[in-house]
């Protein structure tokens, strides 16, 4: 039995390995300073902020006193869901594309050491208070309001062949703007049709608010009205379409739509077709109320008091998406016969538009 260990040998091994691990542990107690325990950071996600635009600065700190700071986090935990936090993981953030409502965001402060604490903010978006800065009701009849509107003054792009500058085309019928199109001769004005239309420009302009129209007009085969918007510095951005377009309301012909599109040179090609267009059905036989809200990021379509469209302004864009950043002036006109709608088929003449009123809020 040479190779048979004896029971003693094996108890005597088990001591002395006993006696070696309790050494062993009492030497690494006595050598090795416990480290003092991490202390967690601290975070402070700011003040409470009541506000009434779609963007706010989420104003958050954190610190550490033992170590440094690993990362920041910001989340939204109740709210609305529309919203966009523009740098979730630096202490201080824009969030936008707010809507009404009451949001709760929490910051999330982690330090060296993987310890995390948190701290929320409440944030309430209230509806925008509206003040009226523009009105004209048109109730009154004869010449329209010359310190707000000008005619549109001819010339050859399609809408403006046939504008003619004169009371018979565009005047107030004791309730309303009535703009015309009609066929009948003008001596010394060789142009087949007349129309007419007022404007703005170089009276009022402005940057952002609500534009609200109420207005009703007639269809027939080559009928072009329109409600719409254009840079009060016409080239700012380059010319047509660099500066920006904003179509409130065009109709064409005997559609059952109208169309609310915007021009930018991002969204407009060569044919001068946008693609940032919507057509929806209107109340052909009555008034409608056409509107935009601008604001600073994004330009949202109404059609009687109806969202239809919302062009956003899309992250890091420059002038050729987002144009709409300097004054815009206002365009009433019927137009027809040249462009977009085609040529006029003279026996569904004439054409009008009656605008009851305008408004514009900030
Ligand atoms: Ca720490
Ligand atoms: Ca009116």
């Amino acid at each position: 039995m040479k190779n048979r260990i004896s029971l003693k040998k094996i108890q005597n091994g088990i001591l002395f390995l006993s006696v070696m691990s309790l050494s062993l542990s009492a030497c690494s107690k006595e050598d090795t300073p416990v480290p003092p325990e991490n202390k967690a950071p601290t975070a402070n996600a700011g003040a409470d902020q009541t506000i009434t635009v779609n963007t706010v600065t989420l104003n958050g700190s954190g610190t550490d006193v033992d170590g440094t700071i690993k990362s920041y986090e910001w989340l939204r935990i109740d709210g609305p869901t529309q919203y966009s936090i523009a740098a979730p993981t630096q202490a201080q953030t824009a969030v936008n594309n707010l809507t009404q409502g009451t949001y709760q965001f929490v910051l999330i402060v982690t330090d060296n050491l993987g310890a995390k604490v948190r701290d929320t903010v409440t944030v309430i978006v209230n509806p925008k208070v509206w003040t009226l800065v523009f009105e004209d009701n048109f109730n009154a009849t004869g010449n329209f309001d010359t310190s707000k509107w000008s005619y549109c003054s001819r010339n050859n792009a399609s809408w403006a062949k046939y504008l003619t500058s004169t009371s018979d085309f565009a005047s107030l019928d004791g309730s309303n703007l009535l703009l015309k199109m009609d066929n009948k001769t003008i001596s010394n004005d060789a142009v087949p049709y007349h129309s007419g239309g007022i404007e703005t420009n170089g009276k009022v302009a402005f940057t952002y608010g609500k534009v609200e129209v109420r207005a009703k007009f007639t269809q027939g085969q080559g009928s072009w009205p329109a409600i719409w918007m254009m840079p009060a510095t016409p080239n700012a951005y380059g010319s047509w379409p660099n500066s920006g377009e904003i179509d409130i309301m065009e109709h064409v012909n005997n559609e059952n739509v109208i169309h609310q599109t915007v021009h930018n040179g991002a969204v407009t090609n060569s044919s001068g077709v946008s693609s940032v267009t919507k057509s929806s059905s209107y109340i052909a036989s009555d008034y409608n109320t056409y509107g935009i809200i601008w604001q600073e990021n994004k330009i949202e379509f109404y059609l009687n008091g109806v969202l239809t469209s919302t062009y956003n302004k899309p992250a890091n864009a420059t002038s050729a998406q987002w144009p709409f950043d300097k004054p815009f002036y206002l365009i009433l006109n019927q137009s027809g016969g040249a462009g977009w709608p085609g040529p006029i088929t003279d026996s569904n003449l004439p054409f009008q538009m009656q605008v009851d009123w305008v408004r514009i809020s900030q």
